[in-house]
């Protein structure tokens, strides 16, 4: 049976999460302590070696990086897909996949890690500012793609929603309010039923 090395509160581990219960695929959780720093202990690090969470092992197999893991999942368990047949529809998927990544994954996460975890004095207002206003450069581009259609590649759910699912959850805590087309696409993958299990408690 697959494992899921997580941490309830990770955004990355809930992309990995909203797959497997996507394709109902059977696994067992093993939650790992961040609190207690168990992530940077030798006995997880041997496992992976950045010291991050999602890590998925299958046997001795060891898979980490929540976007390798999608996609490996999607290859084991291809039904229900979510990508699209064809090459072109698996490229633009995975073009969304890396620039959520690029340009809102990391940029939330600058502004919700000290918002979620840290006191005021030790925020860093200026970075946090910054990072806003380059997500808010991309929802620009979002809303312009998204005009007009439900979903990013071929008008169905894929991978790229199952992406950035965690990180527009916490629009709200960063004080964004997206474009039209942009915040009717959130509440559509946030109320997914897979979302709606996996949302975070804090
Ligand atoms: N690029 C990685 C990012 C994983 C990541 O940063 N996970 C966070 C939790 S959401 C973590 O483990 N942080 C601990 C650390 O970086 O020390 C992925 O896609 O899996």
């Amino acid at each position: 049976m697959l494992k899921l090395y997580y941490h309830p509160f990770s955004t990355f581990t809930r992309r990995v999460l909203i797959a497997l219960i996507e394709k109902a695929i059977p696994h067992e959780l093993i939650p790992v302590d961040m609190a207690a720093r168990e992530h940077i202990q030798p006995a997880y690090r041997a496992l992976n070696p950045y010291g991050r969470v999602p890590t998925l092992m299958e046997d001795d197999f060891v898979l980490y990086e929540s976007t390798a893991i999608l996609n490996y999942l999607e290859a084991i368990h291809p039904s229900p897909p979510l990508t699209p047949a064809d090459p072109r529809g698996r490229a633009l998927v995975d073009m969304h996949m890396k620039l959520c990544d690029l340009e809102l994954a990391r940029q939330t996460g600058t502004i919700i890690f000290p918002k979620r975890f840290l006191p005021e004095q030790r925020w860093n207002r200026a970075e946090m500012a910054q990072a806003k206003v380059e997500i808010e450069q991309h929802l620009k581009i979002l809303e312009s793609l998204l005009a007009g259609r439900e979903y990013l590649v071929g008008d169905r759910y894929t991978l790229a929603e199952v992406c950035y699912t965690p990180f527009v959850q916490f629009f709200p805590l960063m004080d964004i309010a997206p474009p039209s087309a942009v915040g009717a696409w959130v509440e559509r993958i946030l109320n997914r039923p897979s979302a709606v299990q996996t949302r975070p408690s804090h």
